[in-house]
């Protein structure tokens, strides 16, 4: 691992774990990517490649001219808009995928890191700490992604050695960059609303109860996976992480022993349809096993580190 491509480097996870390559492995040595234009000015002192995933020529260009050994792919269609454009979803996730595995093989790349997601559940999987290998039959266009996707990591894996690994995100609580068009949205978006304006109309239903993480363990289990010795990993990308569950009615009265005055309301819309089948809570046994995976943030620190960074701002 000498020269990381991140590409989708300006989303939620990716404007904070690029920041934290940076940190780690020198700037020089990361080059980010994205379809779009790094308007905000994220990476001012980084490599900024235009890249589209779907467009395997501008990988394989970026890939020669910095000659790169990592990609991290980060660039990827959610649950929500995924169901509102099933073949973009296909398209980015999919499509985009294999130009990044291809490229892998093509130019003997060390590894290649793509998150999963606990949408690969469905309405046959366990709800409560479920399972890593287990049925895996998803009722959204992204959770079929996000199986292919792992199944495609797996037989290239097999087939030819590369080095695929990734980890089954639950949703990632983060202060930075606002999340992309998921159904794990909600639990960003109302720490902002609660700073603003006391108040929360929550798109889920009160008992929706969903595994989150908060973005420095979601930082941290990404590098480590990263970094971890292949011969002790018995999976290449569908790593269960768990951190933390819980349901917006939780979270809410986490919120108001900040905020007493704090209130939620309730429409659930489509999403809440996705959160349905979705787990409560995973069974992680393997990533702690194989390579060391152990939750920092729990749901009161995180809610207290969340409110105090965003309620520090001027909004
Ligand atoms: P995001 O939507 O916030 O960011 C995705 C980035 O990819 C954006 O910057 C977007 O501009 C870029 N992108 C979109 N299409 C592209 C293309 N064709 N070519 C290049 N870049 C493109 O997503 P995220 O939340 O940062 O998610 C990153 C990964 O983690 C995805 O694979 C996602 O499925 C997975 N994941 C995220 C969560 C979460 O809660 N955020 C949970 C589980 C899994
Ligand atoms: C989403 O809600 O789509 C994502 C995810 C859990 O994969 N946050």
């Amino acid at each position: 691992m000498k020269k990381i491509l991140v590409i989708g480097a300006l989303g939620q996870i990716g404007s904070e774990l690029a920041a934290a390559f940076n940190e780690r492995y020198g700037k020089e040595n990361i080059i980010v990517a994205d379809v779009a234009d790094d308007k905000n000015k994220l990476f001012p002192g980084n490599i900024f490649e235009k890249i589209d995933v779907t467009d395997s020529d501008s990988i394989e260009a970026a890939i020669k001219r910095h000659g790169i050994d990592t990609i991290v792919n980060l660039a990827a269609i959610l649950s929500a808009t995924g169901e509102k454009n099933p073949a973009l979803a296909w398209k980015i996730n999919i499509d985009g995928l294999l130009n990044v595995i291809h490229s892998g093989i093509k130019y003997k790349l060390d590894r290649i890191m793509v998150p999963s997601s606990i949408a690969v559940f469905g309405p046959q999987s366990v709800l409560y700490n479920t399972p890593q290998d287990t049925v895996l039959v998803p009722n959204t266009m992204y959770g079929v992604t996000k199986v292919v996707g792992e199944m495609l990591g797996d037989y290239y894996f097999k087939k030819t050695g590369l080095d695929f690994r990734g980890i089954r995100y639950p949703g990632v609580i983060s202060n930075k960059t606002m999340p992309g068009g998921g159904t794990t949205d909600y639990a960003v978006e109302i720490f902002y609303e609660a700073v603003k304006n006391k108040k929360y109309t929550c798109f889920l239903s009160a008992e929706s109860c969903l595994p989150m993480i908060y973005m420095p363990d979601c930082i941290r289990a990404t590098i480590m996976l990263l970094e971890a010795d292949r011969s002790k990993l018995r999976h290449c990308g569908n790593y269960n992480v768990g951190a933390m569950s819980f349901t917006p009615e939780i979270l809410a009265d986490e919120i108001k022993k900040h905020i007493p005055e704090f209130t939620i309301d309730y429409r659930p819309d489509f999403r809440r349809e996705i959160a349905r089948y979705w787990p409560a809570s995973v069974d992680d046994s393997a990533a702690r096993a194989e390579w060391g995976w152990q939750p920092e943030w729990d749901l009161p620190h995180t809610v207290a580190d969340m409110l105090g960074t965003i309620g520090s701002r001027n909004l």
